[in-house]
């Protein structure tokens, strides 16, 4: 029997079960993920969370084992501890992370209608990704026009129609773009790339590395030393307005700020952001002026604000494209993303997909989701964001379901002190990952392949029936079942469940969504396992409206490229216009970006992620020559260092590195087993990563970038333990 199935990475089919379970792409996919080859090994791998277990309360949080228990002990723990922190707001469940693909089944959805229902919870907004996008653009372009900019930018056979020539800071990065939230069935992203460039685009990709370029474009790689990018910008700005090729009358009627920028910009030389960046002054020079010549996209990669000051290249890249005057005409202007999501410039569908409904959360607390070391750590304090000062709420009790904060978060030692604070951690996971191991209590949870759901993402082409291949594995349950059984303990499953079934929800949530689109019942759905989504668009042209005349929704109707909101919070790590902030110096820069090998933590064991590594560590790439001063071969395992924590990697030599760049990604499952040779003997850069937020403005990750030294390891290699499950341990 063959099952349809999706996630995050795309839709597939499944057959046979256990052991010999077999993923195959969904057949109408012309361009399937490599991410696919990690579902089989990871199905019945040892690392599953087989039963619920308590933690055995001995050393503390993250170096204890844990005892097995049944269901019933575990849930009345779980209850227990929850009717024990009256005060609501001590309950944090913000649970950030990425789950599963599956709209009823979404972990954090059904996280946050238990908790809403019973009471609330101090959650967390905004997001890891996109931390300082989300509370930026809405002052540069209200807050409509930032949706535009973060959802629905011009789409991708727009530019290949349109666009000369595309300037990339960050790149545009295949590997990236097969992932979406939520999943999709046609991957056609790189069809589109090489369609583009049959017509005749080139991308000029400023990067510190080479791949950031898709190999189906052409154009060159300029490399860019990490950081610098507002620098490359301004003086981009600055050749325009010397040339005369400044729109000014663009500036004039569509911004506000301009004359204040061109005064800023005067000093802002080539030379000047040459020494800056490392990049030739020529090369800026020649860059503006092809510019200038044809049509023209300026975009910024979403890793660009993942790092200090974040909010700066934002706001400088849309200085840049409002001083060519493109913004708003078909592939010119602004973009954000592209290449970091496949759903970027991938189309729209003009109607809401089902989702499993959410109920208004009573308690008014919240973090930045990258302030959770802080929340925990810092109770009563205060802290600023996007303009106001609030307080850390006292936490008693921390819930997560579907993220892995010792994946996701910087300077995990840090984090390790901060989750030994509260009284209780509860975790829901399929997979006895690093925060399964800092929990008190962790219940098993089933994968997709084991439930029905539905699943697509945004301006997806089809919604498939995600039909459940085999059964649990050991003693797994669904969030949803778990949810209920809490809720019933508690008082109030009636409210939680509707009094549905995961099957009768799923029939609920299709049959209320499908009829003014005129699409099939429910049991016809399912039999067929997939069904295209009618109306699909892909002509958007961002901002088009408001060339046309339509005013934003900033103070001042236009384009802030001088935001008087911003300059009166006073912040100096934010003023109120594009700064630029010189990173600080560093013997090398680790590029800590997005795992090309899975997504994030998931499925690490799988086959793809462990094909890729070097003697079981993370691979690191770093530069023949900075390989070469310091004693450094491929295929040697090294110790990454810095003052806030150590980690181990196998490396490989790569002149797609620039020059004191070293690229780890993230996701190598965080391993403190041997703490006296490394925070992680594994590869997970964020046991060296700042816990610092981007500005007093977002308050964003910044886990994009770590500034640290590389050194040959020539000790004994301890042993990766990640994956071994804690229950025998002494
Ligand atoms: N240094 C550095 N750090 C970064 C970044 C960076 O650029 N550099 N990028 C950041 C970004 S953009 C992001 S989005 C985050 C990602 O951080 P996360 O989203 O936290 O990472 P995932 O590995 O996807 O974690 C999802 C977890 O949910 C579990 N899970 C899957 N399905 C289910 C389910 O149905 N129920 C339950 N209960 N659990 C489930 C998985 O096993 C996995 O452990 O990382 C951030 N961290
Ligand atoms: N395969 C796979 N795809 C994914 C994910 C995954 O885990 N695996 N995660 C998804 C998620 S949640 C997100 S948010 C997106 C993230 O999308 P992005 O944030 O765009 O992706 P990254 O891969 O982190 O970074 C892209 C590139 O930016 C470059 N870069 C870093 N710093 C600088 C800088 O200062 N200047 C310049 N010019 N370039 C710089 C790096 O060379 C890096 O390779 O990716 C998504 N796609
Ligand atoms: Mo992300």
């Amino acid at each position: 029997m063959t099952a349809t199935s999706s996630s995050h990475w795309g839709a597939f089919r499944v057959g046979g079960s256990g052991p010999a379970l077999r993923v195959t792409p969904r057949p109408g996919d012309p361009d399937p993920s490599p991410l696919l080859g990690n579902i089989a090994a990871a199905h019945r791998h040892r690392s599953r969370v087989a039963r619920p277990a308590l933690r055995r309360h001995r050393a503390g949080r993250g170096y204890d084992s844990f005892e097995e228990v049944t269901w019933d002990t575990a849930l009345d723990v779980v209850a227990e501890a929850l009717a024990g922190v009256p005060d609501r707001s001590a309950i944090f469940g913000g649970s950030y992370g990425w789950a599963s693909a599956g709209r009823f089944h979404h972990a954090q959805s059904q996280l946050h209608r238990f908790l809403a229902l019973g009471g609330g919870f101090t959650g967390s907004r905004n997001s890891y990704s996109l931390g300082a996008s989300l509370v930026a653009f809405p002052h540069l372009v209200g807050p409509r026009g930032a949706h535009d900019v973060i959802r629905a930018g011009t789409d991708w056979p727009v530019i290949a129609a349109h666009t000369d020539l595309v300037v990339a800071f960050g790149g545009i990065r295949t590997a990236n773009a097969y992932v979406t939230p939520g999943g999709r069935a046609t991957h056609d992203f790189r069809g589109h790339l090489r369609a583009a460039t049959a017509r005749g685009l080139r991308v000029a990709s400023l990067s510190p590395l080479r791949d950031d370029l898709s190999p189906e474009l052409r154009g060159e790689w300029l490399p860019i030393r990490p950081g610098t990018d507002v620098a490359v910008m301004l003086a981009l700005i600055h050749v325009l307005a010397a040339e005369g090729l400044a729109d000014l009358d663009f500036l004039r009627r569509h911004t506000v700020g301009a004359d204040r920028l061109l005064a800023d910009v005067k000093e802002k030389t080539p030379a000047w952001a040459s020494a800056e960046s490392g990049l030739p002054a020529e090369s800026i020079v020649d860059l503006a002026r092809r510019m200038a010549a044809g049509r023209t996209l300026v975009t910024v990669s979403w890793s660009l604000q993942r790092a200090p000051y974040g909010e700066q290249p934002l706001w400088a890249g849309l200085a840049l494209a409002a001083a060519l005057g493109q913004i708003g005409l078909p592939g010119g202007g602004f973009g954000h993303g592209y290449g970091s999501m496949g759903d970027v410039g991938g189309g729209r569908i003009p109607y809401r997909l089902p989702t499993f409904p959410q109920v208004p959360n009573p308690v008014r607390d919240f973090i930045p989701c990258a302030l959770v070391a802080d929340l925990l750590l810092r109770p009563g304090e205060q802290f600023d964001y996007d303009g106001r000062r609030r307080t850390f709420p006292p936490v008693e009790l921390v819930y997560w379901a579907g993220g892995n904060p010792f994946h996701h978060h910087q300077d995990l030692g840090r984090l390790r002190r901060a989750f030994a604070r509260p009284r209780t951690v509860v975790v829901h996971e399929p997979y006895w990952t690093a925060t399964a191991r800092h929990a008190d209590v962790v219940l098993p949870v089933t994968t997709p392949l084991e439930r029905d759901d539905l699943g697509a993402g945004r301006g997806d082409t089809h919604l498939i029936a995600m039909q459940a291949a085999d059964r649990p594995y050991a003693e797994a349950r669904d969030d949803y079942a778990i949810f209920a059984d809490l809720a019933d303990r508690l008082g109030y499953r009636p409210a939680f469940t509707e009094g549905r079934t995961t099957r009768e929800w799923l029939r609920h949530l299709y049959e209320g969504w499908r009829e003014p689109h005129g699409l099939p019942g429910f049991d016809e759905f399912w039999a067929l396992g997939e069904l295209e989504l009618p109306g699909r668009r892909e002509d958007t042209v961002l901002f088009a409206g408001f060339r046309a005349g339509r005013p934003l929704d900033t103070p001042s109707g236009r384009i802030e490229l001088y935001s008087g909101t911003v300059a009166a919070f006073g912040y100096d790590d934010c003023p109120g216009a594009p700064t630029y902030f010189r990173p600080e110096p560093a013997p090398i820069v680790l590029i800590c970006n997005q795992p090309p090998t899975r997504l994030h933590s998931q499925l690490d064991m799988g086959a793809v992620s462990r094909d890729s590594k070097v003697h079981g560590r993370e691979p690191l790439r770093m530069n023949p020559a900075d390989a070469a001063a310091r004693g450094i071969r491929a295929g040697d395992i090294v110790r990454v260092h810095n003052e806030t924590g150590s980690l181990l990697a196998g490396v490989v030599l790569s002149g797609d590195c620039m020059p004191g760049v070293a690229q780890l990604s993230t996701g190598a499952w965080f391993d403190p087993s041997a703490p006296d040779v490394a925070t992680c003997v594994h590869g997970n850069p964020n046991a060296l990563t700042a816990d610092a937020g981007t500005s007093r403005l977002s308050q964003g990750c910044t886990g994009q970038q770590a500034r640290v030294e590389i050194s040959l390891f020539t000790g004994p290699l301890p042993p990766v333990l990640a994956y071994v499950p804690p229950l025998e341990f002494p």
